[in-house]
């Protein structure tokens, strides 16, 4: 038996080591990756033509999330692959993919758009554009534009049509949007206003906000603005080919800026103006086992990192698939922080700290 003054000791002593965990871990709420590995089909590692793009989503809605793929490079190849998930939602598992394709049988970005199909890695996400529950792709193009491929197949089984130039501006005025080379869109709403708008990157380095006038079903895009930075002045991703993902990531309510960059980094830009109105300053370099990450590309090409950020593994912690010039997928599983660590620790911990001092939490720092 023990007694009840006992019993309230160790509550205090443990009490006391959460709270002191918990401060010790506030300043670090960002990504915290382990190290890189290749997600693999068949047994050996994706690669596609030229670079890769990829993303996560459950495209055929059996309730597992799968691997799309951007790929396409020197002007070749242009596609879209989709590799279905055959595993569970703890361990995707990949084996063959197969092509995205119109209704007409062709694998979307091939056919139809001359040269502006080509790519450094045509960039898709999966979308749901128009209100009609049947998921859509949007996709990025080398020469700066961005197309909608509407799906006009089933949510379950998704076939498109030919695709649309997406276009801003003014009634009579509209003209395809275009971000000068590589697109690189996502659909956020940027400034809080209820309708979800295009953010675009490009190779240049920049953002383009094309605010969206219309509704969440028929979006109607003005003109783009170009994101700014704290101070003034216009922001530009540190060397160049911004990639975004928005996201607050240091949980701090404001959306965030993840990217990668021509030479593969992937740098994190926090939010220092507000959620309606972002502005970014500094970056720092994410880092995976301790080491900043820079991916690969094949020899004589720009490794040109673009992120996805995800929960792969449904730890609930997230995670970062890189796609790069190297075709391959890179994959950074998140891990606990140290603080979480240690937080764990003290629960696996629990017999010990019955039997020691309550020097051991700082033994432990
Ligand atoms: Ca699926
Ligand atoms: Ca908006
Ligand atoms: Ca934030
Ligand atoms: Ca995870």
């Amino acid at each position: 038996m023990v007694a009840a003054g006992e019993l309230l000791a160790r509550f205090r002593v443990r009490a006391a080591v959460v709270v002191w965990l918990l401060a010790a871990g506030s300043a670090s709420a960002e990504l915290v990756l382990g190290p890189e590995r290749f997600v693999q089909a068949n047994g050996a590692d994706i690669v596609v033509p030229g670079y890769s793009v990829p993303s996560f989503v459950d495209w055929n809605n059996d309730g597992l999330k799968d691997l799309l793929v951007g790929q396409g490079g020197n002007y070749n190849s242009p596609a879209v692959r989709v590799y279905l998930n055959q595993g569970s939602p703890s361990e995707p598992v990949f084996s063959t993919y197969s092509y995205v394709k119109t209704s007409g049988g062709d694998p979307v970005g091939y056919v139809g758009h001359e040269c502006s199909c080509a790519a450094l890695g045509l960039y898709p996400r999966a979308v749901y554009w128009d209100g009609d529950a049947r998921k859509d792709l949007l996709v990025g193009q080398l020469d700066g534009t961005v197309m909608i491929y509407r799906n006009v197949g089933t949510d379950a089984q998704p076939v498109f049509d030919d695709g649309t130039f997406l276009q801003a501006l003014e009634g009579d005025q509209k003209v395809n949007i275009d971000v000068g080379d590589i697109a690189a869109p996502t659909v956020v709403d940027w400034d809080n206003d209820g309708l979800r708008d295009l953010l675009v990157g490009q190779e240049a380095g920049g953002l383009y906000w094309y605010p969206n006038a219309g509704s969440n079903t028929q979006p109607d895009f003005q003109e783009g603005v170009e994101i700014g930075v704290e101070g003034g002045g216009s922001f530009v991703v540190a060397h160049q080919q911004s990639t975004p993902v928005i996201m607050d990531l240091d949980g701090d309510g404001r959306k965030d800026l993840l990217t990668g960059n021509l030479p593969g980094q992937l740098l994190f830009y926090p939010n220092v103006g507000t959620d309606a109105a972002p502005l970014f300053g500094d970056y720092s370099q994410v880092e995976a086992d301790g080491v900043p990450i820079t991916v690969d590309a094949i020899t004589g090409a720009s490794p040109r990192s673009r992120p996805f950020v995800t929960d792969w593994n449904g730890d609930g912690l997230l995670d970062v698939l890189i796609g790069a010039g190297d075709g391959k997928i890179h994959l950074y599983q998140g891990v606990p922080d140290a603080a979480t660590m240690a937080l764990l620790a003290v629960g696996a911990l629990g017999l010990l700290f019955r039997r020691r001092s309550s020097t051991l939490p700082r033994d432990r720092a």
